[in-house]
């Protein structure tokens, strides 16, 4: 009885099937090539996200340090052995479909039904379990290798506190508190030194990665998370919150500025500096002072010892404004005083609803901090 309403319903499929017009069978044979077109335009797309300007460049594939290194290697072994695993059963599906593919004359039986293999079933339980100890495995080892390197003596330690949004970033040992820009010395055969860093947020959960560098590490209130690298090529990696924290989330860039060691020194001398007090911007300190800047903004060496956004003793040292907003130029700076809403929506700083003349004076002051 059942058997007979099978084949009824096959034969049902079938008319159906024949019913449907080859003009119809055409389209749908076009809609399924050019989805595949688009889906492998957009996945090569994402491979080279920054083609043309390799000094920009974020590709987790051209790792430039450890244990970014380590973390490729690991995938492109992870991905071979399932990129193996999808070529066996691909290859073993295409074949069960085109070596038993219905054929003219198959209508009267149907082939032998066969159920329950004791190797078989061995085969796919016993594999499937020595592939996956193999992955843990590998994985095993090199989370290992990544979580049990310490710090030597005289290492660059450096905490990083997320903020929405933008990267508060103190150097505890060094008395250097700064903003968005990290600058590390680059790591070298006289000194082999990666560098530290603990990872706070102030608010919401944020993400610390820059994938040239580093695994991606979460940042999360309430709790300290620690990660190192140790890059060998002086340049800037560039980065970016990894984790959705609100409406600002995607202009939370990060930069790590990697300096041959001298360089770095001269840096860190600089930084440890108090603000420098000149008499030319008197008008725009006066303006500033007088204003609820201070209540937001450290400037070391002055009353103004806010620290509800960034510190900006040497504001001038940094290449862009706003965690990536802008550029650090006087334009950017004007605009950024006038109305920060306009540059970076729903951010943390209100409107001041400053007049030109003020903006002008103000941005003339900023403008000494360096
Ligand atoms: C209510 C607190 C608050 C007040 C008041 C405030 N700011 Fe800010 N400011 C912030 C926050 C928060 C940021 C970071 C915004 C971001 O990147 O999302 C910021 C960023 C900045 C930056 C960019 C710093 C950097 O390193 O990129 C400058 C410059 C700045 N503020 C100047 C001023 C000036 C000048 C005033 C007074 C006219 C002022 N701020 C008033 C909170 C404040
Ligand atoms: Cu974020």
């Amino acid at each position: 009885m059942l058997t007979q309403s099978k084949h009824e319903e096959n034969a049902l499929n079938r008319a159906a099937n024949q019913s449907r017009t080859p003009t119809l069978r055409k389209r749908l044979r076009w809609l399924t090539l050019l989805s595949f077109a688009a889906s492998v335009v957009v996945i090569a797309g994402h491979v080279h996200p920054a083609v043309g300007n390799p000094a920009q460049v974020t590709n987790l594939l051209q790792p430039l340090s450890q244990p970014a290194q380590e973390i490729k290697e690991l995938s492109l072994l992870v991905l071979a052995i399932c990129a193996a695993i999808f070529l066996i059963v691909t290859g073993l599906l295409v074949y069960a479909i085109v070596r038993f593919r219905h054929r003219a004359g198959d209508e009267a039986s149907e082939p032998p039904q066969i159920y329950g293999s004791n190797q078989i079933e061995m085969a796919w339980t016993v594999l499937p379990i020595l592939i996956v100890f193999v992955l843990i495995l590998v994985t095993s080892r090199t989370i290992a290798d990544i979580q049990n390197r310490k710090a030597a003596p005289g290492a660059v330690h450096a905490t990083i506190v997320g903020h929405q949004w933008w990267w508060e970033i103190r150097y505890p040992e060094l008395g250097i508190v700064t903003a968005n820009e990290l600058h590390v010395p680059a790591s070298d055969v006289s000194r082999r030194q990666p560098t530290f860093l603990k990872l706070q947020s102030a608010d919401v959960a944020h993400s610390f990665w820059v994938p040239q560098l580093a695994g991606k590490t979460d940042v999360i209130p309430g709790r300290e998370n620690s990660m190192w690298f140790e890059p060998t090529q002086p340049g800037t990696y560039l980065g970016n919150c990894a984790e959705y924290c609100g409406m600002q989330h995607a202009r939370m860039l990060i930069r790590v500025v990697v300096q041959p060691p001298a360089e770095f020194e001269r840096w860190v001398a600089e930084q440890k500096r108090v603000a420098a007090e000149e008499l030319s911007a008197q008008a725009g300190r006066q303006v500033f002072f007088a204003n609820t800047c201070v209540n937001c903004h450290t400037i070391r060496g002055t009353s103004a010892q806010g620290a509800f956004g960034p510190d900006l003793t040497h504001l001038m040292s940094r290449e862009t404004l706003a965690s990536g907003a802008a550029p650090n130029t006087r334009e950017g700076l004007r605009a950024w005083v006038r109305d920060p809403q306009k540059l970076k929506v729903g951010c943390l700083m209100p409107n001041m609803q400053m007049t030109d003349t003020e903006v002008d004076q103000i941005v003339s002051y900023l403008q000494t901090l360096k």
